[in-house]
């Protein structure tokens, strides 16, 4: 079985440095366990781990000025998004494995500038119950897995804000939010104002998943690049207890599956997060295995054999 998709490789960020709660730091080994490469392998996919990254140890301290461990975030960030872009620059389609969300930083950048050297597009897909469009005036916590598309976006600070060399890193049109259903005060308004396209629970409610799927996805042809940051809290908690920030009434089952069905469906999947899994609270790594198993629809598996339509 050939692949439609280019060589993987899977990249781990054992940090926890910008969450709220301790035990992302394992989520690249959990991945791992849960049979993640062997997934892939089987869906016909060439696959490389380059192992873990290394950077500064979580020294779990106060917020200083709204951002918890802003010098070490940023750290993490810059070797992030190093390994990313360089992945990319090999013609390879990179898998972060988190480590908590503030990677998103370092990883979207990566995929930004790639698009800038290519002349491709680029369209993030953030998969998350949260905004994670905070700042330091607004967030509530000082984490900085609440700020990435804030920063990505221009709104932050400039450790954070320039690391893929180019301020901002994307444009606010260039990213689409699916799942939302816990934005704070401040972050609400300032949300609005961006203009950011936000497909929350009450939309997909409304909707449905399919017709979500096709407004986000409209227009996404062979110039795009698409990068889906999956923010394992997406999913319902009932399928996804082992993450740090767990907010009720996300994705079904079947509605997950879809989302990622119907991104495959359009051939565009060039780099991918999975980030958020906090095997620490996780029940016999079932999380990790709900991650897997998603990301196998991610890359094409399917129900039964499908003919491009039309
Ligand atoms: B995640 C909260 N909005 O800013 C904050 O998991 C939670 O990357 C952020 O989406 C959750 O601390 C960050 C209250
Ligand atoms: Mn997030
Ligand atoms: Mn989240
Ligand atoms: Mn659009």
């Amino acid at each position: 079985q050939s692949s439609l998709y280019p060589g993987v490789s899977l990249i781990g960020v054992p940090t926890d440095i910008g969450a709220g709660a301790r035990g992302a730091s394992m989520g690249p080994q959990a991945l791992r366990v849960a049979g993640l490469a062997e997934a892939l392998l089987q869906r016909g996919v060439d696959v490389e781990d380059i192992g873990d990254l290394s950077g500064p140890r979580t020294p779990w301290l106060a917020p200083v000025e709204g951002f918890r461990h802003l010098a070490e975030t940023a750290e993490w960030n810059r070797s992030t998004h190093d390994a990313v872009y360089g992945e990319l620059k090999r013609g390879r389609l990179p898998i972060m494995m988190g480590g908590d969300h503030s990677l998103g930083i370092g990883s979207v950048s990566a995929a930004a500038r790639h698009c800038r050297d290519t002349g491709k597009e680029l369209l993030v897909l953030w998969l998350d119950a949260h905004a994670d469009f905070n700042t330091h005036l607004l967030t509530p916590t000082g984490n900085i897995h609440g700020m990435p598309v804030a920063c990505l976006c221009g709104h932050g600070p400039e450790v954070l804000t320039s690391i893929g060399g180019h301020v901002p890193a994307i444009r606010h049109d260039q990213i689409h939010q699916v799942g939302i259903r816990s934005v704070d005060d401040g972050e609400r308004e300032f949300i609005h104002e961006a203009g950011i396209e936000v497909y929350d629970m009450r939309y997909i409610d409304e909707m449905g998943m399919r017709a979500t799927m096709e407004r986000v996805l409209a227009g996404v042809d062979d110039s795009v690049h698409l990068h889906v940051s999956f923010d394992v809290d997406f999913l319902d908690p009932s399928l996804a207890p082992g993450v740090g920030t767990t907010v009720p009434g996300g994705p079904t089952y079947r509605e997950a599956q879809l989302c990622m069905e119907m991104i495959a469906d359009t051939g565009r999947l060039c780099s991918l997060d999975i980030v958020e899994l906090n095997p620490a609270l996780d029940l016999r790594n079932q999380t990790a295995d709900m991650a897997v198993d998603l990301v196998e629809s991610l890359f094409g598996k399917s129900i039964l054999v499908r003919r491009p339509a039309g």
